[in-house]
């Protein structure tokens, strides 16, 4: 190891983030001084990525938990040859720039992706939970497609935390799951500075997170001094080379703002506070009065390391290669993971439901996904404990276990918020497709990381069933009335209600086509009705697109009914008490039926049938967008309660009698 280097690379690091942070007038300065060893050791010789190529599939991923110490990341992808040049560093949170003021995956409102970010992060705890969504994901694909002859996928998944990450909750349930899986690809580093934002840490904390990550079944090594380069990256090297079942968790005892002895050790050194010492702060770290400074002699150092990182990555193309060639079925299968799904295509791989033949969209699910599954090699499916219930099992495909990495249920155990986080990791990661459920109601324990999903992109989907006071006997702790509303608040979430078993099919099929984005597919715990009046075409095409006509008038248009999921046989029902010029119209999707056309979307409901009535079993909230003023809404709110479903559903005139009466009224 070239030690003066790294220690000369780690204090120009610390320029270069005291200069962006100074530029701004904002950001986080603590942790990139006080990490900047870290660095150096982590792109020079501890991580294995090419900067030529960003998404070679065998790299390491790097993952900076803590995100708002952004400044931390663009410094090193800088430093080490990724496309980040200088300039960018200069555009720190600036408008579009490749350096937003957090870690940002792919490519936001059309800015230029940052190449070597593998995960958005910000909200503290969600990238912990993202690399072992990662480190999943790369064990099931090590499991799945090495060979004795080619071991092709051997990388790491690494992350870097602070006190405020493993503070969350989220946080503490993806390392037990790591823990509990076996998950030895996994290394987590805890910046442990003693500071978090408002005050010491000390202040809100004094559990020992060395006991604490050994009961959940890490290694953990501590270092008394995190900015001793040699300690670092030894203890690095021995948690990467030691495949002992275990994860690792590596605590570095820093000092956060390092470099900046006003604010130094404080919390004081968080904000941009620290950068009015600038030129104090150069002077002490032996960096020229000149701001945004590198030496010749890192740049060399760093620009030697990119031809061994290319060198490398062509070392690994030619074992792939020969891989490829050896295992044809293997390297069709990783090809076609990869490769875009269609959503018709995909349709037809489900045969049609048995007419007449009430079933809960739930129990229609089940049939759904493991026809899928046969075909779609890449797909897997979680539960939080729920797989009895959410009847996602896929069935004689393993379950996934520190045993077993290529089972393709995982059991999450009762954490659905680390669910939701492990789902958007095993979609960065990029090899497969994640679904993961849980009831309905409790989608809000997983909301961050939903959120996250959506804003990211990640075509990635949730199972939530029991999708209303439909529940029953749970009573109204287990029935969400205001969730599918709330779900809809989330821009680029995808909701889908599905009425029947064959939209249930089409909704499936929807979800696991999306490549932008997540979809929440909302499932009944009770049977509904086959609504074999509507052609099987038209359920499955309609809900492709988000709202269709389900029942068209047989005279002059008078009004129109909206329904989803288990009311829509109510809507039904109900336009036959009302007469020829009632149409209904099924609206599954909103967030689809908003992607068509003007055209298609005024032909479904044109614009002068004002006399509209919505019935959906959950709140009003959000409905006048389709009824309008003068419309009504038959809905939910307030809270359930505790009865068999069909008493609540009565209860609350759910039914298509109260409907019909509404109807006229408008
Ligand atoms: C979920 C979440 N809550 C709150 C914040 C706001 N926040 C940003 S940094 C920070 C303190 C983090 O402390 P620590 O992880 O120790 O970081 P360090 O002090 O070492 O920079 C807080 C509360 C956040 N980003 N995410």
């Amino acid at each position: 190891m070239n030690q003066p280097i790294l220690s000369q690379a780690a204090n120009e690091a610390r320029g270069l983030a005291i200069d962006a942070v100074h530029a701004c007038n904002s950001g986080h300065l603590g942790l990139p001084l006080g990490t900047a060893e870290i660095g150096a050791v982590l792109f020079s010789e501890a991580l294995s990525f090419d900067p030529t190529q960003p998404d070679w599939l065998n790299r390491d991923r790097f993952v900076l938990s803590a995100g708002h110490g952004s400044m931390f990341l663009y410094t090193w992808l800088h430093l080490s040859g990724y496309d980040v040049s200088l300039q960018d560093l200069k555009d720190f949170r600036k408008f579009g720039s490749k350096t937003p003021g957090h870690p940002e995956f792919g490519a936001m409102h059309g800015a230029e992706p940052t190449p070597g970010v593998e995960a958005t992060t910000g909200p503290l705890g969600q990238g912990v939970g993202n690399v072992v969504g990662m480190a999943v994901s790369a064990k099931m694909a090590a499991a799945r497609y090495n060979t004795a002859q080619h071991r092709i996928f051997d990388h790491h998944i690494v992350a870097l935390a602070g006190d405020g990450c493993l503070q969350e909750g989220v946080a503490a349930e993806a390392s037990a799951f790591a823990g509990h899986n076996g998950l030895d690809n996994l290394i987590l580093i805890y910046d442990a500075n003693d500071v978090t934002l408002d005050a010491m840490a000390d202040a809100t904390q004094s559990e020992d997170t060395a006991a604490r990550y050994r009961a959940y079944g890490f290694d953990v090594v501590t270092l008394a001094d995190g900015h001793d380069t040699v300690a670092f990256a030894k203890a690095f090297a021995e948690a990467r080379d030691n495949d002992n079942g275990k994860p690792k968790l590596i605590i570095a005892k820093t000092l956060i703002g390092k470099g900046i002895e006003a604010v130094a050790g404080t919390a004081k050194a968080h904000g941009e506070g620290g950068a009015k010492f600038a030129a104090e702060a150069r002077a002490g770290l032996g960096l020229p009065e000149s701001p945004f400074y590198v030496s010749d002699e890192v740049r060399e150092y760093f620009a030697a390391l990119v031809q061994c990182r290319v060198d490398k990555r062509v070392e690994w193309q030619k074992l792939f290669a020969e891989w490829q060639a050896a295992n044809p079925q293997l390297a069709a299968e990783l090809d076609s993971g990869l490769a875009p799904l269609d959503a018709g295509a995909l349709s037809e791989m489900v045969p049609a439901f048995e007419s007449g033949k009430a079933m809960a969209t739930r129990a229609a699910g089940e049939k759904i996904i493991n026809g899928l599954a046969q075909g779609v090699a890449n797909l897997i499916s979680g539960s939080a404990d729920l797989h009895g219930s959410t009847k996602n099992y896929l069935k004689d495909m393993g379950d996934f276990s520190r045993e077993n990495h290529a089972g393709r249920n995982i059991l999450f155990g009762i954490r659905e918020h680390a669910m939701g986080a492990i789902m958007n990791g095993i979609a960065y990661h990029g090899l497969f497709r994640a679904s993961g459920a849980t009831f309905l109601t409790f989608s809000d324990y997983m909301r961050p990381s939903v959120r996250l999903a959506a804003l990211v992109g990640l075509p990635v989907f949730y199972i939530w069933t029991h999708d209303s006071v439909g529940v029953g006997e749970d009573g109204p702790t287990h029935q969400p009335v205001e969730t599918v509303s709330a779900l809809r608040a989330i821009p680029n979430l995808d909701v889908i209600r599905p009425a029947d078993a064959e939209e249930t099919a089409a909704a499936f099929c929807a979800a696991l086509a999306r490549k932008d984005g997540p979809t929440a597919l909302i499932l009944t715990r009770q049977n509904v009705p086959a609504l074999d009046s509507i052609a099987q075409s038209d359920r499955r095409e309609g809900v492709f697109k988000g709202g269709y006509i389900a029942k068209r008038e047989s005279a002059g248009l008078e009004r129109i009914l909206i329904a989803t999921g288990s009311e829509l046989q109510h809507a039904l029902k109900a336009a036959e008490q009302l007469g020829a010029g009632t149409r209904v119209v099924s609206l599954p999707c909103w967030e689809r039926f908003e992607r068509q056309s003007s055209e298609y979307r005024e032909s479904v409901l044109p614009a002068a049938c004002i006399r509209r009535v919505a019935i959906e079993a959950g709140v009003s909230h959000g409905w006048h967008r389709y009824v309008g003023l003068a419309g009504k809404t038959v809905c939910i709110d307030s809270f359930g309660l505790s009865a068999p479903g069909d008493q609540v559903m009565k209860h609350f005139g759910i039914d298509a009698d109260n409907l019909a009466k509404v109807a006229a009224s408008v």
